[in-house]
């Protein structure tokens, strides 16, 4: 089997997906997401001009050659643009295989290790009592565990929590938007909110909080404490992980057990929080953490040292990583928790997927390769618009992580 052709299709049904396309002389095509929320173009460029023409009379099947090649083969090292562009190939070419020999890709990476993939879905609210509206709603879904973000008092628009009447989706079309953010404000508030889901919830619902880069490790670690006795399933990227030992403060603090990863997009952007245990879950998707082939080994390293998948799942990551990650969530061992934001009704329709949710679990299907399509003349209708994430202020005017 060739690859007979490689394209892109960028589309917008609500925000902003670049997919690939890749042909194959059997007539087999397999579909990889190349979406970088913000920077979309950047990454379009990359495949276009440097990748795309590289593919041309490979054999897809050959998944961790042509990994290798474009990794180390571009020479410049990682970076965000770069590993979501590999990812795309490499997710593509795992869709291939499958459909090929017929079955789930699931199938091959090791089967099923278990009946479904736990997931968690995102509430939010202008305030708690909101938020624990928007919980109640989501475990009367059927939802097991469920992230829960409430706005701040004093704090005008808060991380998580979308605008009125709005699905939270947090780019936005023409030039960034900007946030204010009080820290101590924050810390005031949010052991507040998560004694309130408990006291009306109970313990048995698995709760989940994101913080979202904003805090210095002392600040995350005061966060940890005083959410103890809400046993949280995590709370998610404490602080700004470039300085991974920074984690071990946190640690010295708190059992709250931590999530961060979403921004990685190699195993080396989480070798030290790995090996010396300072996270519980890693996030690193699959769509800008190198596809599936990268993606897979990180979380096999992850395992050797008590660290669970918990993969990013945002409604910037098209349903084709929904897919995939549903698919090596099935098969490794170390899962923890896949996050799903439900995405548009639109974007849905765009991107037809045989991906399932029943009962706090999801399951990626049985059809051949991902299951997962792109109705190309139903994303044509949608072209792309330029949209940026939020840039975050402190309140005396400092640029802060968003
Ligand atoms: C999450 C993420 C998102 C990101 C978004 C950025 O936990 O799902 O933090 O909310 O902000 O994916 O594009
Ligand atoms: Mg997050």
């Amino acid at each position: 089997m060739k690859i007979t052709a490689a394209r892109l299709i960028v589309c917008s049904p609500d925000r902003n997906f670049v997919t690939l396309k890749i042909e194959t002389d059997e007539g087999i095509y397999g579909l990889g997401d190349a979406t970088l929320n913000g920077r979309e173009l950047a990454v379009a460029a990359y495949l276009e001009e440097h990748v795309l023409p590289c593919l041309i009379g490979r054999d897809p099947f050959q998944t961790e050659e042509i990994w290798q090649y474009f990794y180390r083969g571009a020479y410049w090292r990682r970076g965000p643009v770069t590993m979501t562009a590999i990812a795309a190939v490499d997710v593509a070419l795992w869709d291939i295989k499958g459909k090929a020999l017929n079955t789930p890709v699931y199938n091959l990476l090791g089967g099923k290790s278990r009946d479904g993939v736990m997931v968690y879905t995102h509430a939010n609210g202008a305030d708690i009592s909101e938020a624990l509206d928007s919980v109640q709603k989501y475990m009367a879904e059927g939802y097991i565990a469920v992230r829960a973000q409430a706005g701040v008092p004093g704090v005008a628009s808060s991380y998580g929590v979308p605008k009125p009447g709005k699905a939270y989706e947090p780019a936005e079309r023409g030039l960034p938007s900007e946030t204010l953010w009080s820290t101590e404000k924050y810390l005031n508030f949010v052991p507040k909110l998560f004694e309130k889901l408990r006291v009306e919830l109970g313990d048995d619902v698995h709760l989940l909080h994101d913080l979202h880069h904003r805090l210095t490790p002392i600040e995350a670690a005061r966060v940890g404490k005083s959410l103890e006795p809400y046993h949280l399933f995590w709370m998610e990227d404490p602080c700004p992980a470039e300085l991974q030992e920074s984690f071990e403060l946190i640690r010295r603090h708190t059992t709250t057990p931590i999530a961060t990863g979403e921004v990685f997009n190699s195993i080396w952007d989480s070798h030290d929080l790995i090996r010396k245990q300072l996270i519980d879950y890693i996030r690193m998707t699959i769509v800008h953490g190198g596809g599936i082939t990268h993606a897979k080994k990180t979380a096999e390293f992850a395992s050797l040292y008590h660290v669970r998948t918990g993969f990013h799942g945002a409604t910037d990551l098209s349903p084709v990583t929904m897919a995939a990650a549903l698919h090596l969530g099935l098969s490794v061992h170390n899962f923890g928790i896949q996050e799903h934001m439900h995405h548009s009704p639109l974007t849905d329709e765009v991107f037809p997927h045989n991906y399932t949710f029943q009962a706090g679990y999801m399951h990626p299907g049985d059809a051949p390769g991902l299951g997962v399509d792109i109705d190309e003349l139903l994303a044509a209708k949608y072209p792309y618009q330029r949209a940026y994430l939020p840039v975050a202020r402190k309140l005396d005017g400092t640029i802060t992580d968003w």
